[in-house]
């Protein structure tokens, strides 16, 4: 099984407020409608959930009373960003089928301590596919997090025991600090300089990579959603595309 992240900045256009690349959306369901396989995706939050994050401090927790109505309004942005993701899975012939990762898990301190997975099990056996998000969690000791997709992924990959895991960004994997391709990586490596979108409150490629140190067995992939060659390469297991990602032998 793949379980697949559809990075916001690629999905959405991160310079306008909640904004969807409705087209670039159908190009690549048509891909995955074409590559057709056991899968789970996760998409991220881009220009709808990242700007209301950070200016009501929502990925610090619990803070005060002001946050709240900024939750509720988080939520339906990340919604709406999941409607044009579910509307083009479904117009390409996939049977998508969405889940609200707050209504589904648990965080304690930022980390997914409970998660209902029984659901997308279901669903996967019948042959569905489970669309996830980037979200706003419950969370034990700090009221609420936010939950990255990043995060997401890597617990989905441990728990259904995924064999590979890719990340799908706008750029082309993990770069040096000379901004070159990194193609292959391992876990332990030192990393100079990494990318990590102004307005995103949860980490970018650093965030990914810290991540990815939970990982137990999949192979992880982080490549250029921005490119459809590289999507493909992903979907049919050749060729090379972005960097490849290790654990430490
Ligand atoms: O875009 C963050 O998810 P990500 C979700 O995968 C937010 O980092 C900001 C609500």
């Amino acid at each position: 099984m793949l379980i697949l992240k559809l990075g916001g900045a690629a999905i959405t256009d991160k310079h306008k407020a909640n904004t969807a690349r409705s087209d670039y959306l159908r190009q690549i369901a048509a891909l995955l409608a074409q590559h057709r396989q056991p899968l789970i995706l996760v998409h991220g939050a881009g220009s709808f959930g990242h700007i209301l994050a950070k200016n009501y401090g929502l990925a610090e927790g619990y803070q005060n009373p002001a946050q709240i109505p900024a939750l509720a309004q988080l939520q339906r942005q990340l919604l709406d960003l999941n409607q044009a993701v579910m509307a083009a899975l479904q117009e390409a012939g996939l049977p998508a089928l969405a889940y609200q990762p707050s209504a589904l898990c648990l965080l304690e301190s930022g980390r997914i301590v409970e998660f209902y997975a029984e659901p997308l099990r279901r669903a996967l056996t019948l042959g569905l596919l489970p669309v996830l998000y980037g979200d706003c969690v419950w969370d034990r000791a700090r009221g609420f997090q936010i939950l990255s997709g990043d995060q997401l992924v890597v617990y989905l990959a441990n728990a259904f025991q995924a064999e590979r895991a890719a990340f799908g960004t706008n750029v082309d994997g993990v770069l040096d600090s000379q901004g070159l391709l990194i193609p292959q990586l391992s876990l332990g490596d030192q990393i100079g300089q990494l990318e990590s979108g102004a307005a995103d409150v949860t980490g970018g490629m650093a965030g990914k990579l810290a991540e990815l140190a939970t990982l137990q067995t999949a192979r992880a992939q982080i490549f250029n959603l921005n490119r459809l060659d590289q999507l493909e390469a992903v979907l049919t297991g050749g060729g090379p595309a972005g960097t490849l990602i290790q654990k430490p032998a």
